[in-house]
């Protein structure tokens, strides 16, 4: 799907501002929707949880409203007009003048609708979007339908029984971050001729200096005889290569080529033009490969240092905050990482665009979180996600494809794999099949697997690359880093003999910024930073290690709980962005390894 421009065919109306606002309960809205009266006002985009001081904001449970009225000015007339949200957490109902036009599942990808002949041009008509916030067994990421995250209800005491039984309807999300809701993107109008380019598939190739790009231009609306015609640009904008027809091959002699920071991310563009419309896809050339226990871009082996991240922050929640985004991207350039992992879901696109830009990897997620009942009952068995995850990953594909910057696919966090292998594997292996089958670059595919017994899990050693969530000294082992030591060397030992290259994709421990200790305890500064130092030693001696990213990146909103204090503290950086001293560490360990050759 591509993300909507303003250029020379094509023009995007903004519907970002102050909307109006009215929460509502766990009934869903039908047909038809009452147009609200005197409403709250509420930022978009933007998680409404934090926008006001009220608890019946931040713990919401079910249904809200959002309404505004929109007006297609009448000289687009003749354009073909889409309504497109770039993403509602989690399930959305569209009406326009009151009236059902289209509904959609799952809140972290795009989803559009044709409204040429829904609303005349210079015709005023209300929006009105209905989001539902509910996580259960059904959704991605995954709620428990009545257990605490944090387990802090003694199970049996008959008072915590009853007053469970007479609590208020509420969500137990199965994962660690709070459950932001709202419209998180922004919504746009863009318009198209009637005639127009629907997607640009683009895979690139390295031979010898040559760049090569296979294409696809689909086109919809319609019928045209009119050529599709590709020019590939430069940074410049010099033509350096062209061909005709929907699909074909493109040589781009002496290429430069996309490298992560500080080599240089170069960057072309594929102008597309089919009759009246035009189209501008940035890309870059370069490969990824694995071959035996080495990760290879551009046929070099390279090392990933980073974090998971969280799109999170104080009053947006979850909202795109493009100010942010710099920040955090002159922030990885500050720690001199080079990658991150988009958990627990795919980011904003902006997002994306940047890394492009500023030579950033990443390894692109899924919603699939909580796909874990702690072996209480097989989740393979008991939850029907199966086929929402199956058009997630289709979606995630088909939105992220030509990225450069995205360089593996990971179908999800922290599955059970170890209660129920032959589930497990069962599952996720046709997943594993179907991202490889539907991604035109045909990059790695991997997931990423939970702290667990490693010897029983028969599906993460199958993927593409052993990705690692790891605690060690943390919630294993508490406290005592030289017992965690041992447990994590003796735990690579046997990912060595899987003969795959092996990352960690998440290791990290609580601190509370201002808390210091002579002698390192849990939740200082000083104890984060040992236990970043202790792993070091264990990754720096595998030649099968390709890479490490800590958990987190910065401090971040979860639920509230036992385990909790103020959310999860994990960061590398404050939640508003200050450096705790293991950012210190790592700012200085990463600066003397380079992304290539390291391992
Ligand atoms: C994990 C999860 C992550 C949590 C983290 C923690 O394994 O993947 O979502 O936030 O542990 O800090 O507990």
């Amino acid at each position: 799907m591509l993300y909507p421009k303003v250029n020379q065919a094509r023009s995007v109306i903004d519907l970002s501002g102050v909307w109006g606002f009215r929460l509502g309960t766990d009934e869903e809205p039908g047909e038809h929707i009452e147009k609200l009266e005197k409403p709250e006002v509420i930022a978009v985009p933007a998680s409404y949880n934090d926008q006001k001081d009220d608890p019946a904001y931040r713990h919401h449970y079910g249904w809200a409203c959002y309404q505004r009225e929109i007006v297609v000015p009448a000289y687009m007339k003749d354009e073909r007009r889409v309504l497109r949200f770039d993403a509602v957490t989690h399930n959305a109902k569209i009406y326009l003048n009151q009236r059902l036009v289209m509904t959609h599942k799952g809140g972290f990808l795009p989803f559009e609708i044709d409204i040429t002949d829904l609303i005349p041009a210079g015709e005023k008509a209300l929006l009105s979007v209905a989001v539902d916030n509910r996580v259960n067994h059904g959704t991605l990421p995954v709620g428990n339908e009545d257990v605490a995250f944090f387990g802090s209800d003694n199970p049996g005491i008959p008072s915590v029984e009853s007053a469970k039984q007479a609590r208020k309807k509420q969500n137990f999300p199965n994962f660690d971050f709070f459950n932001f809701s709202g419209i998180h993107r922004p919504v746009r109008i863009y318009t198209t001729p009637a005639s127009y380019i629907e997607d640009i598939v683009l895979v690139p190739d390295i031979s010898g200096t040559d760049g090569i790009v296979s294409y696809e231009v689909r086109t919809g609306g319609v019928h045209s005889d009119k050529e599709v015609a590709v020019k590939i640009l430069d940074e410049d904008g010099n033509c350096v290569a062209s061909a005709a027809g929907r699909e074909g091959t493109v040589t781009i002699p002496d290429a430069r080529l996309w490298w992560p920071f500080p080599g240089t991310p170069y960057l072309y563009k594929a102008e597309v033009t089919y009759g009246g419309d035009i189209y501008e896809e940035s890309f870059g050339i370069r490969t990824v490969k694995v071959e035996g226990s080495s990760f290879l871009i551009n046929g070099e082996p390279f090392y990933f240092k980073g974090f998971g991240k969280h799109e999170d922050s104080p009053f947006h929640g979850r909202g795109l905050d493009v100010c942010l985004d710099v920040k955090d991207v002159n922030l990885i350039h500050w720690l001199n990482a080079n990658s991150f992992r988009t958990s627990h879901y795919p980011y904003a696109e902006e997002m994306y665009a940047l890394c492009d830009r500023e030579g950033i990897v990443i390894i692109d997620e899924t919603p699939a979180v909580g796909i874990n009942g702690g072996g209480a009952h097989d989740p393979y068995q008991t939850y029907g996600v199966k086929e929402h995850h199956e058009e997630v990953i289709r979606d995630l594909v088909a939105r992220d494809k030509n990225h450069p910057c995205v360089v593996m696919w990971s179908m999800g966090n922290e599955p059970d794999t170890e209660h129920f292998p032959q589930s497990a594997y069962d599952y996720w292996h046709s997943l594993y099949e179907l991202t490889h089958s539907v991604d035109p670059q045909k990059r790695p595919v991997t997931f990423v697997c939970c702290q667990n017994h490693y010897e029983n899990d028969i599906v993460t050693r199958t993927m593409d690359v052993v990705c690692l969530n790891r605690y060690y000294g943390w919630y294993n082992l508490s406290g005592d880093l030289e017992a965690a030591s041992y447990a994590l060397n003796m735990e690579l030992d046997f990912w060595e003999k899987i003969g795959k290259p092996v990352m960690m994709t998440e290791y990290g421990a609580d601190a509370i910024p201002g808390v210091h200790n002579c002698v390192p305890e849990m939740f200082s500064e000083e104890y984060q930073m040992d236990y970043y130092k202790m792993h070091s030693d264990a990754f720096d001696k595998r030649g099968f290690f390709i890479g490490e990213q800590v958990w987190n990146f910065a401090d971040f909103a979860t639920i509230q709980g036992c385990m909790r204090a103020d959310g999860n503290k994990k960061g590398l950086l404050t939640r508003d962005r200050r450096p705790k001293l293991a950012a210190h560490y790592f700012r200085k360990r990463w600066g003397e390894i380079s992304n290539f050759g390291y391992k």
